[in-house]
């Protein structure tokens, strides 16, 4: 069996997709997912000018090899372009290799470890009132688990916190938008948020919050210590991850579990004073290399909870459903829904009931791209905002 031709495909059908698409001789074809929010074509150029070409008659079904070879062969490695070229390979080649072997792919990982995999939605608001609707919202579909996110009182915008309601999407401008931060007035405000939302929905709902990286240590540790009372489940991204050292301060103050990674692209990034890692199939290397990471995060107590904002197209999520279920140390699984144009551009198997998802049953993924609908929507430049103290200091460290 050999590669004959392998296309990429840049679509917006409600935002940006960078989607590889492998064929082979036997006729028989994979996806991958590529997009690399507000990167896009830098890794759709990468694919074309220096994959492409090296993969042309190739055996498809030397997953690891192929891997291999672009890894290493490129002399300059890691970094989320790198990452998610060979990720958009790697997950079309678990599909080719599922479609062959006729078994959907968590079967060629070792089978189901559980019966479906917990995800958790976004509720936002501007205001407490609005994101407790949401969260009703939420638990009326059937979630157990809600991320909660509002505006900060004093502040005009607070990222991650959508106009839409079930569609959010942060890249909003083809030149980054500028929003103003203040520590100070967030930290004051977001423990109320928590102390309302358990008073309103009690003990059992799984709830999480993310911070976007915009603290330091310290302050990362008095927002942990203040939401203890709380029980989240999670708090992700409370400090931007390069300084690892800043973990052992955060955890040395409080017990509120930290979820980190959803930038990580290698195992080399991954560490061990998180309790959840968010890496996933698109930015971390594909199936292959996320496995390794969740593996090596096994060993220290640390459990998957994989990045899954409707940037991660629906490839990337058939993929990381596969993976989800599969794993021993699944956590939870980050899930937005996509726009219904979305939808239709890349048809899937995977199904949502009652707070789970479902992968396909389908030989390989269970997903694919509608290339004729896909040209219906160019490509449209998008960038995610950047942040000022109010005295001006571009913000996060
Ligand atoms: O900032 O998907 O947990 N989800 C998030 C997202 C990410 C975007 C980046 O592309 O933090 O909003
Ligand atoms: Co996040």
């Amino acid at each position: 069996m050999k590669i004959t031709d392998a296309r990429v495909i840049v679509t917006c059908p409600g935002r940006n997709f960078v989607t590889l698409k492998i064929v082979t001789d036997d006729g028989v074809t994979g996806v991958g997912d590529a997009t690399l929010n507000g990167r896009e074509l830098a890794v759709a150029a990468y694919l074309t000018e220096h994959v492409v070409p090296v993969l042309i008659g190739r055996d498809p079904m030397r997953i690891e090899d192929i891997w291999q070879y672009l890894y290493r062969g490129a002399y300059w490695r890691r970094g989320p372009v790198t990452m998610s070229a060979i990720a958009a390979v790697d997950t079309a080649l678990w599909d080719i290799k599922g479609k062959v072997a006729g078994l959907p792919v968590y079967q060629l990982l070792g089978g189901r470890s559980r019966e479906g995999v917990t995800v958790y939605g976004h509720a936002n608001g501007d205001t407490v009132d609005d994101a407790m609707t949401e969260v009703s919202r939420y638990l009326s579909l059937g979630y157990k688990a809600v991320r909660v996110q509002t505006g900060v009182p004093g502040l005009a915008t607070t990222y991650g916190v959508s106009k839409d309601k079930l569609f959010y999407e942060p890249a909003d401008a083809a030149i980054p938008t500028e929003a103003v931060w203040s520590t100070q007035r967030y930290l004051s405000h977001v423990p109320s948020v928590f102390a309302r939302a358990r008073e309103e929905f009690g003990p059992s709902v799984k709830l999480l919050h993310d911070v976007h990286h915009r603290l330091t240590p310290i302050e990362a540790a008095r927002l942990g210590k203040a939401l203890e009372p709380y029980e989240l489940t999670w708090l992700e991204d409370p400090v931007p991850a390069e300084l690892q050292e800043g973990f052992r301060l955060i955890r040395q103050h409080t017990t509120t579990p930290l979820a980190v990674g959803e930038v990580f692209n290698t195992i080399y990034d991954a560490q061990q004073l998180i309790d959840y890692i968010r890496t996933t199939v698109v930015h971390a290397g594909g199936i292959t290399h996320l496995r390794r990471i969740f593996d090596l995060a096994a060993l220290y107590h640390v459990r998957s909870g994989s990045h899954g904002a409707t940037d991660l197209s629906p490839v990337c999520m058939s993929a990381a459903l596969h993976v989800d279920i599969s794993i021993p140390n699944f956590g939870l699984q980050e899930y937005m829904r996509h726009t219904a144009e979305t939808d239709e551009v890349f048809p899937h198997g995977y199904r949502f009931d009652d707070g789970y998802l479902y992968p396909s049953e389908e030989p390989g993924l269970g997903v694919d791209i509608d290339e004729t609908a896909a040209a219906r929507y160019p490509y449209r430049p998008a960038s995610l905002p950047v942040n000022r103290l109010e005295d001006g200091t571009l913000h996060n460290w």
